[in-house]
């Protein structure tokens, strides 16, 4: 007989029957579930979410969905990365504690992940795109990104921990799949789910698309994030995967987690700094934006500073593992040798950055998944000369990227290019 359970959607109508009983959600919200409230606010692009709440608690409650939400059953998509999800949960959260939302309970065959429900945080892009001011969280965000990326990989595990740790995420296939697609590839040919905005976009989509250096860098960045396995990833690190208050910030969502190179959250991060900087003439209203674009820009220096800062102090502190060890150089006291090294490691680090960040800048406006920087922008052609704005940006960090020496100067031409009238 069959013993695989099968899996059933959940509905506001039917979660609390279903989830009734268990102590860990009793434990939290009571038990009494007729006195659940029950509301489902997924707006993502994959899954459902519900938010419970009782008048003793509440809980977030997240379920995969067989297919891809945003495009329908047409895409089907496997339960599993509620597996992933979880593991990267346990694993990116245990790297800076405290800085992921907690568990409270895992169903793999249901594909359910009960977690803390994080209020009064909202999504750091919508906070971005009112023009709320930031908390810290371009040095909480850099540090947590340099913990996450050393003490995941081989600079600091057990190499048996970390083949293990590889051996686990790879299959997170289907996940992977959709950015080696949708990130590298489609933006840059007339693949079936791009979208764009028309026609103002159509002259400077076709010069994309027939730019070989550019073609060429979009592939050298999918190379890199298919071949180099350096850490744990959360492999969507835009702005709608942290939530925050005015003393809070929380990453969330790691369901694309994978083993990667150090460069990608990072540059995912910044490029979502770097559109929503290119957005605001278009959320502008009555008041200006200056003050706020002006902060963006100094975040995207204070991301990759505490980055550098944190990684560079774990290097001296956990460099335990298989890379770069201490019996070559603190050891026989070359300090020397072990700065050239680290300086080495960071500067990959820097040019893959810049490279994932050009490469995410133009799949946000050119192929399927869009974000609601661009896309609130309810004036057409302001939308479109924002986007242009951001797609000769991202060009400029993808191709140009190993010749890039200072955020300085990308924040420059930032705002140059924010203030030109586009042609
Ligand atoms: C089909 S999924 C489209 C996008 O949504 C997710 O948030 C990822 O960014 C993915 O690329
Ligand atoms: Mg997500």
């Amino acid at each position: 007989m069959d013993q695989q359970v099968k899996f059933l959607a959940l509905s506001p109508e039917s979660l609390p029957a279903r989830l009734g009983t268990l102590p860990a959600l009793v434990g939290t919200l009571g038990s009494n579930p007729a006195k659940w409230r029950v509301r489902e606010v997924g707006d993502g692009n994959l899954n459902l979410v519900f938010i419970v709440e009782s008048d003793v608690g509440s809980v977030v409650v997240k379920q995969a969905l067989p297919y891809v939400r945003l495009v329908g059953e047409s895409w089907p998509l496997p339960l599993k990365r509620s597996f992933f999800e979880f593991h990267a949960l346990t694993r990116l959260g245990a790297s800076d504690p405290g800085r992921l939302p907690a568990i409270h309970y895992f169903d793999e065959a249901q594909a359910i992940i009960v977690m803390d429900f994080l209020s009064p945080h909202i999504i750091l892009r919508r906070a971005l795109i009112e023009g709320r001011a930031l908390p810290d969280i371009g040095r909480v965000l850099g540090e947590y990104l340099a913990r996450a990326a050393f003490r995941n990989s081989d600079l600091c595990m057990k190499t048996a921990d970390k083949k293990a740790a590889m051996a686990l995420f790879a299959g997170n296939v289907e996940l992977c799949d959709i950015t080696e697609n949708l990130v590298f590839s489609d933006p840059y040919f007339a693949a079936a789910m791009n979208r764009h905005t028309t026609p103002q976009l159509d002259a400077l989509v076709t010069s994309l698309r027939a730019d070989r250096d550019l073609k060429v860098a979009a592939q050298q960045m999918k190379h890199t994030f298919s071949a180099q396995a350096e850490t744990l990833c959360h492999g969507d690190m835009h702005t709608g995967s942290v939530m925050v208050t005015e003393v809070d910030v929380k990453v969330i969502d790691p369901e694309f987690a994978f083993y990667g190179p150090f460069g990608f959250d990072i540059g995912m991060l910044l490029a979502n700094y770097w559109m929503n900087f290119f957005s605001q003439r278009g959320h502008e209203g009555n008041g200006g934006r200056e003050a706020l674009r002006a902060e963006l820009l100094d975040v995207v220096i204070l991301t990759w500073d505490s980055f550098s800062a944190i990684f560079a102090q774990l290097w001296q502190t956990e460099r335990n593992g298989i890379l770069y060890q201490r019996s070559l150089f603190e050891d026989q006291g070359d300090h020397l040798g072990s700065e050239q090294a680290l300086q080495h490691v960071l500067h990959g680090i820097w040019i893959d950055m810049l490279g994932f960040a050009g490469i995410e800048i133009h799949r946000r406006i050119l192929g399927l998944a869009h974000n609601a920087d661009f896309e609130s922008i309810q004036d057409v052609d302001l939308r479109a000369a924002c986007e242009a704005r951001a797609l000769k940006f991202g060009r400029h960090l993808a191709v140009n990227r190993a010749s890039i020496t200072y955020l300085h100067d990308l924040n420059a031409l930032a705002m140059k290019l924010d203030q030109d009238v586009v042609k």
